[in-house]
């Protein structure tokens, strides 16, 4: 299988993130990409595609913000990574913004996501890995894998959070629609709720979205993910959620994602794209399900099975020692 890795995405570090309530070490560290490269063998460097694709579906004032955003706050005279405190909840009118707080306020969605001198650079290149897992696969790859580091799935049109910046799967997703593909499905199956991804295709009828992940009402994002969310206008029904409670095992899961498959069957895609988080790992630290390393192989023979061109894009996996065997088991069900 094709690989896609830049070494720009491994210069977004920042050093801590506020998790319950204390700063701890952040826990999206460059060195997993590293692990996983050990366990794949390596990855070839992604082609250019350029920001157009990026600028395909995040806002422009979004975009100047993230590479802003650390040069403001290194101006205002603050220590370490920029971290947002203040936000505009809804409701707020539209305003003028130019303080690096409220910047970071309308622009975050969370306070976990510190933003560095590299965010920008890393978040691009990740998305170039993304484009070139896609344009592999329109190319006629059966499928094709982006190390996408940083992460993408909880960023949305026009914020930042849950250590993603720049939707990789939107992306690749919106690329593949944009090269001609009539619809195209993705499939999230991170141990949390791809928000970000479901907020840029709500209302559109030609990219499905289907989320397998912890219940919001127990895990982040909290606030997106119920079982009720299906869309909005051309994009109702084109949104499927299967929410599922903490210490799910691979039966349920299994099932569920079948679930899931069978409704982007039914939809008719031309091209998969799947958000693949090894957080749904049972020793991830900041997750709560309970896969095992030989359940990864069954889901993406589930998957394959499908017989749709398959970009897959890397969203979390924090358990950092077992991240590459993960991995390399999930990719080994495409073989
Ligand atoms: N104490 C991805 O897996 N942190 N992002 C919640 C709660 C946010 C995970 C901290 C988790 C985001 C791509
Ligand atoms: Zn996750």
């Amino acid at each position: 299988m094709r690989r896609y890795f830049s070494p720009a995405q491994a210069t977004h570090a920042p050093a801590q993130e506020l998790h319950n309530g204390a700063f701890t070490d952040y826990a999206e560290k460059p060195s997993r990409a590293q692990a996983i490269l050990d366990a794949i063998g390596g990855a070839e460097q992604p082609d250019d595609f350029g920001a157009a694709p990026i600028e395909a579906v995040h806002d422009a004032d979004y975009l100047a913000f993230l590479r802003d955003a650390a040069r403001l706050w290194e101006e205002a005279g603050r220590p370490g990574q920029a971290i947002p405190y203040a936000f505009p909840i809804v409701g707020r009118r539209p305003l003028a913004l130019s303080r690096v707080d409220a910047l970071l306020g309308r622009y975050s969605l969370d306070a976990t996501t510190p933003l560095t001198h590299q965010t920008w650079a890393a978040g691009y290149a990740s998305a170039q890995s993304a484009l070139a897992a896609t344009h592999a696969v329109l190319a006629g790859e059966r499928a094709a894998f982006a190390l996408c580091r940083p992460p993408g799935h909880h960023a949305g049109r026009d914020y930042c959070g849950g250590y993603c910046h720049i939707n990789v799967a939107a992306v690749a997703a919106q690329a593949a629609r944009d090269a001609g593909c009539a619809r195209v499905a993705i499939l999230d199956i991170d141990y949390h709720h791809g928000n970000g991804t479901q907020d840029i295709f709500w209302q559109r009828g030609d990219v499905f979205y289907a989320s397998l992940h912890a219940d919001p009402a127990t895990d982040y994002p909290f606030f997106w993910g119920h079982a009720d969310e299906v869309g909005e206008g051309e994009g109702r029904g084109a949104t499927l959620n299967l929410p599922l409670p903490q210490g799910t095992r691979i039966d349920a899961f299994r099932t569920e994602q079948e679930r899931a498959l069978a409704a982007i069957a039914r939809f008719g895609a031309d091209l998969l794209v799947v958000s693949f988080g090894a957080d749904t790992w049972e020793g991830d630290p900041i997750s709560r399900f309970k896969l095992t390393t030989d359940d990864y192989p069954v889901l993406a023979r589930d998957i394959a099975a499908l017989g749709l061109p398959t970009a897959i894009v890397m969203e979390g996996g924090y358990a950092i020692d077992a991240l590459g065997r993960n991995v390399a088991a999930f990719l080994s069900g495409f073989d």
